[in-house]
C-alpha cells in the first residue's frame, strides 16, 4: 500500500441506516391538475457511514398521481429490498451504490432517498460542501415559484404580486382544461415582462392541441408535461405545432429518456428532479449530456422539507442549471422547518449556496424526531435517539 493511498479515503463503510417517516403540514394546500395536497408524509433516510452521518429526503407523494410511487411503496422497497442490500457494504464514492440497486426496477425516488443521503455522508468525510463533490460551480442558485391552481384569476394575479415583491425570478402557474387560457391571461396582461410558465402535469392530450396553441400568445418561458405522464413520442408532435417550449418532467427518469426527447425534439428544456431521476449521480449526468446539447435544464420541486430542499439547492449549482427552479423559501412551505437556517431567497430571488461540508445546513434533530410517525433501523442503532 502506497503512502497516498493510506492519507486519503479509500472506501467508506455503510455502518447504519434509519428510515423515518415524519408528517408535516403544509401552510396552505397545493393544487396541481392531479389533485390537493397539504398533509404531507415524508420519508427521511438518515445514514452513518465511516461516522458520517448523511441525511436523504424521499420525495414520492402520498398517492401515485405525479408517478407512481408513493411514501408507502418507497417504504416497502427501501425496508424491503435497498436497505438489506447496501447495509455494512463499502463503496469507494457515493455513486458506486447504483451497483448494489441494480435489481430493483424502477422506484427511483425510494433509491434517491438513500444514494443522496451517502452523498451528504461523503461531503462530510471529504470536508468539502455537497455542492463541489458534485462538481458545482454556481454560488447563487436563481430561483422561481410555482403557485397551485386557484379559485378565479384575480386570486391568483394577487398571488403573483406577493411572489414577484418576494423577488422571485420566474413564475410557474399550475393549470388544467378549464384553469388555463383565462388565468394565464390575467396573470401576463398585469405583468407583460415577467418570466412566465405553466404546468399541466399531463392534464391534456393531443386533441387539445388548438386549445395549447393558444398559449402562444402569451410569449411563456416553457409548457411543462402538457401530455402523458410517461410519454415521449406524442410531446414531439404537439411540440411541432405549437410556438411555446415543451418542457419535460414527469417523462424522463433517466438519461436515456432525457436523450430521446431531444432527439425527437419533444422537448427544448428538461426539468430534473433528483427523486425522479433517481439521485444526484444520474442528475448530474443528465445535467451534464443535455449542456452538451444546449438544451437548459432547471432543478424542480416536490414540496420538500429541507433536507429535500437542501439537496436540490446543491444540485442546482451544476452549470447546466441555467433557468430558475423551483426552489423557493422554506418559509413558503413550511412555519417551522427541520433543518437551520432555514432555506432562504434574497430580495433578487437567490439562494446563496453554503459553503459548509456536507448539505451545509444544520438538522434539527429534535424537531425531526417529534414529527416522527414510524422508523426501521439497520446496523447499529445510535444510543443518541
Ligand atoms: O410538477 O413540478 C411539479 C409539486 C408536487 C408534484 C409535482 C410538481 C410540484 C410543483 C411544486 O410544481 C414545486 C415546489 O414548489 O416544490
Ligand atoms: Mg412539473
Amino acid at each position: 500500500m502506497n503512502s497516498k493511498t493510506v492519507a486519503s479515503r479509500s472506501f467508506m463503510k455503510i455502518e447504519s441506516i434509519a428510515l423515518r417517516e415524519i408528517h408535516m403540514q403544509l401552510i396552505s394546500p397545493f393544487e396541481a391538475s392531479f389533485g390537493a395536497v397539504q398533509n404531507r408524509r415524508i420519508l427521511l433516510v438518515e445514514v452513518v457511514a465511516d461516522g458520517a452521518i448523511g441525511w436523504g429526503e424521499v420525495t414520492a407523494g402520498e398517492t401515485p398521481a405525479y408517478n407512481p410511487e408513493t411514501t408507502d411503496t418507497a417504504w416497502h422497497v427501501i425496508s424491503d429490498f435497498i436497505a438489506p442490500s447496501v447495509i455494512g457494504k463499502s463503496l469507494a464514492e457515493s455513486p458506486n451504490i447504483r451497483a448494489m440497486m441494480t435489481q430493483i426496477r424502477g422506484h427511483e425516488m425510494a433509491k434517491s432517498g438513500v444514494e443522496n443521503a451517502l452523498w451528504d455522508a461523503e461531503a462530510q468525510l471529504k470536508g468539502v460542501p455537497l455542492s463541489k463533490l458534485l462538481g458545482g460551480t454556481i454560488e447563487e442558485i436563481a430561483c422561481g415559484v410555482s403557485l397551485g391552481i386557484r379559485e378565479n384569476p384575480q386570486s391568483l394575479v394577487k398571488k403573483v404580486e406577493e411572489e414577484l415583491r418576494s423577488g422571485y425570478q420566474r413564475i410557474k402557474l399550475k393549470i388544467k382544461p378549464g384553469k388555463d387560457y383565462e388565468f394565464v391571461s390575467a396573470v401576463r396582461k398585469e405583468f407583460p415582462n415577467i418570466l412566465l410558465s405553466v404546468d399541466a402535469n399531463s392534464a391534456y392530450s393531443l386533441d387539445d392541441t388548438a386549445n395549447l396553441k393558444k398559449l402562444d400568445d402569451f410569449e411563456l418561458l416553457m409548457i411543462e408535461q402538457p401530455l402523458s405522464w410517461d410519454d415521449i413520442y406524442e410531446h414531439s408532435k404537439l411540440q411541432a405545432q405549437i410556438q411555446t417550449a415543451i418542457c419535460l418532467d414527469e417523462s424522463i427518469r433517466n438519461t436515456t429518456h432525457a436523450l430521446t426527447a431531444i432527439k425527437l425534439e419533444s422537448c427544448r428544456i428538461i426539468n430534473i428532479k433528483l427523486g425522479r431521476v433517481s439521485g444526484h449521480t444520474e442528475a448530474r449526468r443528465m445535467q451534464e449530456e443535455c449542456r452538451k446539447r444546449g438544451v437548459p435544464v432547471w432543478c424542480g420541486g416536490m414540496l420538500e422539507s429541507g433536507i429535500g430542499r437542501a439537496h436540490n439547492v446543491a444540485m442546482s449549482t451544476l452549470p447546466g442549471f441555467t433557468l430558475p427552479g423551483d426552489v423557493s423559501a422554506s418559509q413558503r412551505y413550511w412555519n417551522e422547518d427541520i433543518i437551520e437556517p432555514p432555506v432562504e431567497v434574497t430580495p433578487k430571488g437567490t439562494i446563496h449556496v453554503p459553503k459548509e461540508p456536507g448539505l451545509g445546513y444544520f438538522v434539527r434533530r429534535d424537531r425531526v424526531d417529534k414529527l416522527t410517525v414510524r422508523r426501521n433501523d439497520w446496523g447499529a442503532r445510535r444510543a443518541a435517539s
